[in-house]
Protein backbone atom coordinates (compact mmCIF):
# COMPACT_ATOMS: atom_id res chain seq x y z
CA UNK A 1 0.00 0.00 0.00
CA UNK A 2 1.32 3.47 -0.72
CA UNK A 3 2.22 5.55 1.90
CA UNK A 4 0.70 8.14 0.48
CA UNK A 5 -3.13 8.79 1.72
CA UNK A 6 -5.77 7.64 -0.77
CA UNK A 7 -8.19 10.51 -0.76
CA UNK A 8 -8.55 13.96 1.21
CA UNK A 9 -12.10 15.86 1.08
CA UNK A 10 -11.82 18.98 1.93
CA UNK A 11 -14.75 20.68 3.44
CA UNK A 12 -15.80 24.13 4.55
CA UNK A 13 -19.15 24.17 6.35
CA UNK A 14 -20.76 27.83 4.54
CA UNK A 15 -23.90 27.44 6.95
CA UNK A 16 -26.17 24.72 7.96
CA UNK A 17 -25.47 21.31 7.22
CA UNK A 18 -25.83 20.23 3.78
CA UNK A 19 -21.91 21.22 3.25
CA UNK A 20 -20.73 18.84 5.92
CA UNK A 21 -23.85 16.48 5.62
CA UNK A 22 -22.63 15.56 2.04
CA UNK A 23 -19.14 15.66 2.63
CA UNK A 24 -19.24 13.15 5.32
CA UNK A 25 -21.52 10.49 3.58
CA UNK A 26 -18.92 10.93 0.72
CA UNK A 27 -15.82 10.09 2.68
CA UNK A 28 -17.25 7.50 4.94
CA UNK A 29 -18.61 5.73 1.97
CA UNK A 30 -15.18 6.04 0.38
CA UNK A 31 -13.77 4.61 3.23
CA UNK A 32 -16.19 1.78 3.85
CA UNK A 33 -17.54 0.76 0.93
CA UNK A 34 -14.06 1.73 -1.69
CA UNK A 35 -11.77 0.73 1.29
CA UNK A 36 -9.55 3.54 0.18
CA UNK A 37 -7.71 5.48 3.27
CA UNK A 38 -9.84 8.78 3.17
CA UNK A 39 -8.96 12.01 5.62
CA UNK A 40 -11.73 14.37 5.99
CA UNK A 41 -10.45 17.84 6.47
CA UNK A 42 -12.80 20.03 7.91
CA UNK A 43 -12.87 23.80 9.15
CA UNK A 44 -15.63 23.15 11.69
CA UNK A 45 -15.43 19.95 14.08
CA UNK A 46 -18.51 21.31 15.66
CA UNK A 47 -21.28 20.60 12.77
CA UNK A 48 -20.05 17.29 12.17
CA UNK A 49 -20.18 16.30 15.72
CA UNK A 50 -23.68 16.92 15.53
CA UNK A 51 -24.13 14.90 12.44
CA UNK A 52 -22.20 12.37 14.05
CA UNK A 53 -22.51 12.61 17.06
CA UNK A 54 -19.06 9.51 17.81
CA UNK A 55 -17.16 12.24 15.38
CA UNK A 56 -16.61 14.46 18.72
CA UNK A 57 -12.86 15.91 17.67
CA UNK A 58 -10.05 15.02 15.33
CA UNK A 59 -9.19 11.37 14.80
CA UNK A 60 -10.63 8.02 12.84
CA UNK A 61 -14.20 8.02 13.01
CA UNK A 62 -16.03 5.13 10.90
CA UNK A 63 -12.55 4.24 8.93
CA UNK A 64 -11.95 8.26 7.86
CA UNK A 65 -9.66 10.27 9.53
CA UNK A 66 -10.92 13.39 10.71
CA UNK A 67 -8.43 16.71 10.77
CA UNK A 68 -8.96 19.94 11.01
CA UNK A 69 -8.65 22.64 8.43
CA UNK A 70 -5.44 24.12 9.57
CA UNK A 71 -2.71 20.81 9.55
CA UNK A 72 -3.49 20.80 5.72
CA UNK A 73 -0.89 23.12 5.38
CA UNK A 74 1.97 20.62 5.76
CA UNK A 75 -0.16 17.58 5.25
CA UNK A 76 1.05 15.34 2.19
CA UNK A 77 -1.26 15.71 -0.74
CA UNK A 78 -3.25 11.94 -1.53
CA UNK A 79 -3.88 10.89 -4.38
CA UNK A 80 -7.45 11.77 -4.77
CA UNK A 81 -8.37 15.50 -3.17
CA UNK A 82 -11.80 16.31 -3.68
CA UNK A 83 -12.46 19.90 -2.66
CA UNK A 84 -16.23 20.33 -1.89
CA UNK A 85 -18.03 23.08 -3.31
CA UNK A 86 -14.97 25.39 -4.91
CA UNK A 87 -14.18 25.45 -0.88
CA UNK A 88 -10.50 26.57 -2.09
CA UNK A 89 -7.84 24.08 -1.09
CA UNK A 90 -4.84 25.85 1.15
CA UNK A 91 -2.26 27.54 -0.71
CA UNK A 92 0.50 25.52 0.91
CA UNK A 93 -1.36 22.43 0.13
CA UNK A 94 -1.81 23.12 -3.63
CA UNK A 95 1.90 23.53 -3.59
CA UNK A 96 2.65 20.44 -2.51
CA UNK A 97 0.69 18.88 -4.92
CA UNK A 98 2.28 20.99 -7.73
CA UNK A 99 5.35 19.32 -6.61
CA UNK A 100 3.98 15.38 -6.55
CA UNK A 101 4.57 12.73 -8.77
CA UNK A 102 1.94 11.35 -9.74
CA UNK A 103 0.11 14.22 -9.79
CA UNK A 104 -2.85 14.23 -7.66
CA UNK A 105 -6.87 13.98 -9.47
CA UNK A 106 -8.21 17.01 -8.37
CA UNK A 107 -11.73 17.31 -8.29
CA UNK A 108 -14.12 19.94 -7.47
CA UNK A 109 -17.54 18.64 -6.20
CA UNK A 110 -20.04 20.64 -7.29
CA UNK A 111 -23.19 21.38 -6.09
CA UNK A 112 -26.22 19.64 -7.17
CA UNK A 113 -28.68 20.42 -10.11
CA UNK A 114 -31.17 18.52 -12.50
CA UNK A 115 -30.48 21.33 -15.00
CA UNK A 116 -29.34 19.55 -18.46
CA UNK A 117 -26.46 21.99 -18.58
CA UNK A 118 -24.56 19.96 -16.50
CA UNK A 119 -24.22 17.14 -18.60
CA UNK A 120 -22.25 18.70 -20.87
CA UNK A 121 -20.03 20.78 -17.91
CA UNK A 122 -19.29 17.40 -16.08
CA UNK A 123 -15.98 16.35 -16.12
CA UNK A 124 -14.75 19.72 -17.73
CA UNK A 125 -11.48 20.62 -16.41
CA UNK A 126 -9.43 23.88 -15.71
CA UNK A 127 -5.65 24.58 -15.21
CA UNK A 128 -4.63 26.47 -12.71
CA UNK A 129 -2.69 29.08 -14.09
CA UNK A 130 0.17 29.33 -11.70
CA UNK A 131 1.05 26.20 -10.55
CA UNK A 132 0.05 23.62 -13.70
CA UNK A 133 -2.72 21.52 -11.79
CA UNK A 134 -5.36 20.39 -13.63
CA UNK A 135 -8.84 20.20 -11.65
CA UNK A 136 -11.65 18.55 -12.78
CA UNK A 137 -15.21 19.25 -12.52
CA UNK A 138 -17.79 17.06 -10.95
CA UNK A 139 -21.32 17.40 -10.87
CA UNK A 140 -23.79 15.36 -9.34
CA UNK A 141 -26.86 14.78 -11.11
CA UNK A 142 -29.77 12.63 -11.76
CA UNK A 143 -29.42 11.27 -15.10
CA UNK A 144 -26.25 8.92 -16.38
CA UNK A 145 -24.33 11.64 -18.36
CA UNK A 146 -23.69 13.27 -14.81
CA UNK A 147 -21.99 12.68 -11.51
CA UNK A 148 -25.09 10.55 -9.96
CA UNK A 149 -26.65 10.75 -6.26
CA UNK A 150 -24.91 9.97 -2.74
CA UNK A 151 -26.42 6.58 -2.61
CA UNK A 152 -24.76 3.73 -0.10
CA UNK A 153 -24.86 -0.10 -0.74
CA UNK A 154 -27.42 -0.70 1.86
CA UNK A 155 -29.79 1.03 -0.58
CA UNK A 156 -29.42 -0.91 -3.75
CA UNK A 157 -31.79 -3.90 -2.64
CA UNK A 158 -35.28 -4.42 -3.85
CA UNK A 159 -37.86 -2.13 -3.57
CA UNK A 160 -39.43 -0.38 -0.85
CA UNK A 161 -42.80 -1.79 0.55
CA UNK A 162 -46.25 0.40 0.38
CA UNK A 163 -47.95 0.87 3.36
CA UNK A 164 -49.98 3.47 4.56
CA UNK A 165 -48.59 5.93 6.83
CA UNK A 166 -50.73 8.05 9.78
CA UNK A 167 -51.34 11.39 8.46
CA UNK A 168 -47.88 13.07 9.81
CA UNK A 169 -45.98 14.95 7.87
CA UNK A 170 -42.18 15.96 8.62
CA UNK A 171 -41.48 19.84 7.90
CA UNK A 172 -37.49 20.16 7.75
CA UNK A 173 -37.13 24.16 6.03
CA UNK A 174 -36.07 27.18 6.17
CA UNK A 175 -37.72 30.22 8.02
CA UNK A 176 -40.92 30.87 5.45
CA UNK A 177 -43.90 33.40 5.57
CA UNK A 178 -45.99 30.28 4.58
CA UNK A 179 -44.99 28.00 6.94
CA UNK A 180 -47.67 29.16 9.79
CA UNK A 181 -50.67 28.94 6.90
CA UNK A 182 -48.74 25.67 5.56
CA UNK A 183 -48.98 24.40 9.58
CA UNK A 184 -52.89 25.59 10.45
CA UNK A 185 -53.64 24.13 7.16
CA UNK A 186 -52.42 20.30 7.50
CA UNK A 187 -53.58 20.32 11.00
CA UNK A 188 -56.94 21.91 10.33
CA UNK A 189 -57.12 18.73 8.05
CA UNK A 190 -56.02 16.29 10.67
CA UNK A 191 -52.70 16.01 9.27
CA UNK A 192 -49.85 16.14 12.52
CA UNK A 193 -46.94 18.53 11.28
CA UNK A 194 -42.71 17.87 13.20
CA UNK A 195 -40.69 20.28 12.66
CA UNK A 196 -37.05 19.90 13.54
CA UNK A 197 -35.68 22.19 16.03
CA UNK A 198 -33.95 25.25 14.38
CA UNK A 199 -34.67 28.63 12.70
CA UNK A 200 -38.22 27.43 11.05
CA UNK A 201 -39.22 26.07 14.80
CA UNK A 202 -38.42 28.93 16.53
CA UNK A 203 -40.41 31.03 13.33
CA UNK A 204 -43.18 29.02 14.15
CA UNK A 205 -43.11 29.02 17.88
CA UNK A 206 -43.59 33.10 17.78
CA UNK A 207 -46.05 33.15 15.46
CA UNK A 208 -48.04 30.86 18.21
CA UNK A 209 -48.37 28.23 16.00
CA UNK A 210 -49.08 24.51 17.47
CA UNK A 211 -46.29 21.69 16.10
CA UNK A 212 -43.65 18.94 17.69
CA UNK A 213 -40.34 19.95 18.07
CA UNK A 214 -38.27 17.18 16.93
CA UNK A 215 -34.89 17.10 18.55
CA UNK A 216 -32.34 16.98 16.26
CA UNK A 217 -31.01 13.50 15.39
CA UNK A 218 -27.81 11.66 13.98
CA UNK A 219 -27.36 12.02 10.48
CA UNK A 220 -28.57 7.93 10.39
CA UNK A 221 -31.20 8.55 12.34
CA UNK A 222 -32.55 11.26 10.24
CA UNK A 223 -32.33 8.86 7.04
CA UNK A 224 -34.54 6.40 9.49
CA UNK A 225 -37.00 9.55 10.11
CA UNK A 226 -38.14 10.07 6.96
CA UNK A 227 -39.57 6.96 6.33
CA UNK A 228 -42.17 7.49 9.27
CA UNK A 229 -43.83 10.34 8.08
CA UNK A 230 -46.31 10.39 5.19
CA UNK A 231 -44.44 13.27 2.82
CA UNK A 232 -41.49 15.16 4.08
CA UNK A 233 -40.85 18.69 3.59
CA UNK A 234 -36.83 18.65 2.64
CA UNK A 235 -34.75 21.54 1.73
CA UNK A 236 -30.62 21.94 0.67
CA UNK A 237 -29.34 19.39 -1.17
CA UNK A 238 -28.77 16.64 1.25
CA UNK A 239 -32.19 16.10 2.42
CA UNK A 240 -33.53 16.37 -0.49
CA UNK A 241 -31.86 13.08 -2.49
CA UNK A 242 -32.63 11.18 0.80
CA UNK A 243 -36.19 12.14 0.80
CA UNK A 244 -35.95 10.29 -2.78
CA UNK A 245 -34.28 7.70 -1.42
CA UNK A 246 -37.24 7.10 1.26
CA UNK A 247 -39.23 7.19 -1.28
CA UNK A 248 -41.52 9.22 0.21
CA UNK A 249 -43.77 12.20 -1.15
CA UNK A 250 -41.80 15.26 -0.64
CA UNK A 251 -42.17 18.57 -0.83
CA UNK A 252 -38.12 20.58 -1.28
CA UNK A 253 -37.40 23.79 -0.14
CA UNK A 254 -34.54 24.97 -2.31
CA UNK A 255 -31.69 26.57 -1.20
CA UNK A 256 -32.45 30.72 -2.31
CA UNK A 257 -29.71 32.26 -3.92
CA UNK A 258 -29.18 35.48 -5.06
CA UNK A 259 -31.54 37.31 -7.58
CA UNK A 260 -33.77 33.42 -7.86
CA UNK A 261 -31.25 32.13 -9.54
CA UNK A 262 -32.22 28.65 -7.37
CA UNK A 263 -35.93 29.08 -9.58
CA UNK A 264 -34.27 27.41 -12.81
CA UNK A 265 -32.82 24.86 -10.41
CA UNK A 266 -36.55 24.09 -9.19
CA UNK A 267 -38.31 23.90 -12.22
CA UNK A 268 -35.17 21.82 -14.05
CA UNK A 269 -35.76 19.10 -11.00
CA UNK A 270 -40.08 19.25 -11.04
CA UNK A 271 -39.49 19.08 -15.35
CA UNK A 272 -37.63 15.49 -14.62
CA UNK A 273 -39.54 14.26 -11.73
CA UNK A 274 -43.09 14.74 -12.95
CA UNK A 275 -42.47 12.51 -16.01
CA UNK A 276 -45.11 10.06 -15.48
CA UNK A 277 -46.82 11.66 -12.84
CA UNK A 278 -50.96 12.09 -13.59
CA UNK A 279 -51.52 15.53 -15.38
CA UNK A 280 -53.77 16.31 -12.09
CA UNK A 281 -51.18 15.57 -9.55
CA UNK A 282 -48.16 17.39 -11.58
CA UNK A 283 -50.38 20.38 -11.59
CA UNK A 284 -51.13 20.29 -7.91
CA UNK A 285 -47.61 19.33 -6.78
CA UNK A 286 -46.34 22.52 -8.76
CA UNK A 287 -48.61 24.56 -7.06
CA UNK A 288 -47.34 23.67 -3.51
CA UNK A 289 -43.58 23.74 -4.25
CA UNK A 290 -43.59 26.68 -6.27
CA UNK A 291 -46.24 28.77 -2.91
CA UNK A 292 -43.61 26.53 -0.55
CA UNK A 293 -40.46 28.57 -2.11
CA UNK A 294 -41.92 31.84 -2.91
CA UNK A 295 -43.40 31.95 0.52
CA UNK A 296 -46.47 32.60 -0.95
CA UNK A 297 -49.08 32.65 2.33
CA UNK A 298 -51.91 33.19 0.56
CA UNK A 299 -51.78 30.54 -1.96
CA UNK A 300 -50.43 28.04 0.40
CA UNK A 301 -53.34 26.63 1.95
CA UNK A 302 -55.47 25.67 -1.01
CA UNK A 303 -52.17 24.26 -2.57
CA UNK A 304 -51.81 22.16 0.49
CA UNK A 305 -54.79 20.59 0.77
CA UNK A 306 -55.21 19.75 -3.50
CA UNK A 307 -51.85 17.94 -3.22
CA UNK A 308 -52.74 16.36 0.28
CA UNK A 309 -55.57 14.42 -1.40
CA UNK A 310 -53.13 12.98 -3.97
CA UNK A 311 -51.18 10.94 -1.56
CA UNK A 312 -51.49 7.83 -3.14
CA UNK A 313 -50.65 9.06 -6.15
CA UNK A 314 -47.43 10.43 -4.84
CA UNK A 315 -46.34 7.60 -2.72
CA UNK A 316 -46.82 5.32 -5.91
CA UNK A 317 -44.55 7.95 -8.18
CA UNK A 318 -42.17 8.38 -5.35
CA UNK A 319 -41.43 4.40 -5.39
CA UNK A 320 -40.86 4.72 -9.47
CA UNK A 321 -38.68 7.45 -9.10
CA UNK A 322 -36.31 5.89 -6.66
CA UNK A 323 -36.26 2.89 -8.85
CA UNK A 324 -35.62 4.91 -11.39
CA UNK A 325 -32.56 6.71 -10.07
CA UNK A 326 -30.75 3.07 -8.41
CA UNK A 327 -30.82 1.58 -11.92
CA UNK A 328 -27.63 4.52 -12.13
CA UNK A 329 -24.06 4.33 -10.26
CA UNK A 330 -24.05 6.29 -7.85
CA UNK A 331 -21.69 9.00 -6.72
CA UNK A 332 -19.27 8.00 -4.85
CA UNK A 333 -18.94 4.72 -7.29
CA UNK A 334 -18.45 6.80 -10.58
CA UNK A 335 -16.03 9.52 -9.23
CA UNK A 336 -13.75 6.25 -8.19
CA UNK A 337 -13.84 4.45 -11.92
CA UNK A 338 -12.90 8.11 -12.79
CA UNK A 339 -10.29 8.41 -11.02
CA UNK A 340 -8.89 5.10 -11.95
CA UNK A 341 -9.58 5.41 -15.49
CA UNK A 342 -7.69 9.11 -15.45
CA UNK A 343 -5.02 7.92 -13.14
CA UNK A 344 -4.70 4.67 -14.52
CA UNK A 345 -4.70 2.47 -11.59
O1 LIG B 1 -28.84 22.32 6.15
P1 LIG B 1 -29.08 22.57 4.71
O2 LIG B 1 -29.86 23.76 4.38
O3 LIG B 1 -27.71 22.64 4.01
C1 LIG B 1 -27.17 23.29 2.94
C2 LIG B 1 -26.29 24.40 3.35
O4 LIG B 1 -27.07 25.50 3.67
C3 LIG B 1 -25.35 24.73 2.25
O5 LIG B 1 -24.63 25.90 2.49
C4 LIG B 1 -26.08 24.79 0.94
O6 LIG B 1 -25.17 25.04 -0.02
C5 LIG B 1 -26.77 23.48 0.71
O7 LIG B 1 -27.72 23.28 1.75
C6 LIG B 1 -27.45 23.37 -0.61
O8 LIG B 1 -29.85 21.30 4.08
P2 LIG B 1 -29.41 19.83 3.73
O9 LIG B 1 -28.51 19.85 2.53
O10 LIG B 1 -30.62 19.05 3.63
O11 LIG B 1 -28.56 19.33 4.97
C7 LIG B 1 -29.13 19.01 6.20
C8 LIG B 1 -28.34 17.89 6.84
O12 LIG B 1 -28.70 17.78 8.22
C9 LIG B 1 -28.62 16.53 6.22
O13 LIG B 1 -27.41 15.80 6.12
C10 LIG B 1 -29.51 15.85 7.23
C11 LIG B 1 -28.99 16.43 8.51
N1 LIG B 1 -29.90 16.39 9.68
C12 LIG B 1 -29.57 15.54 10.72
O14 LIG B 1 -28.58 14.81 10.65
N2 LIG B 1 -30.39 15.51 11.81
C13 LIG B 1 -31.50 16.26 11.91
O15 LIG B 1 -32.21 16.18 12.94
C14 LIG B 1 -31.81 17.12 10.82
C15 LIG B 1 -33.07 17.95 10.89
C16 LIG B 1 -30.99 17.16 9.71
Amino acid sequence: MSARWQVDVFCRVVDNFGDVGVCWRLARQLAVEHRLRVRLFIDDLASLTRLVPAASGEGVHDHVEVVGWSKAERAEPALLVIEAFGCDLPAAYLQSMAQQTPSACWINLEYLSAESWIESHHLLSSIHPQLGLRKTFYFPGFTAATGGLIRESKLNGTALAQHAMPPRILLFGYPNDAAAALVRAATASGVAVDVPVGALADQLTRERVDFGKLDFVPQSEFDRLLSDYAMVFVRGEDSFVRAQWAARPMVWQIYPQAENAHEAKLAAFLDRYCVGLSDVATVRLHALWWAWNRQDAAAVEGAWRALWAELPTLQAHALVWRSSLLRQGDLAGRLVTFWQETAKI
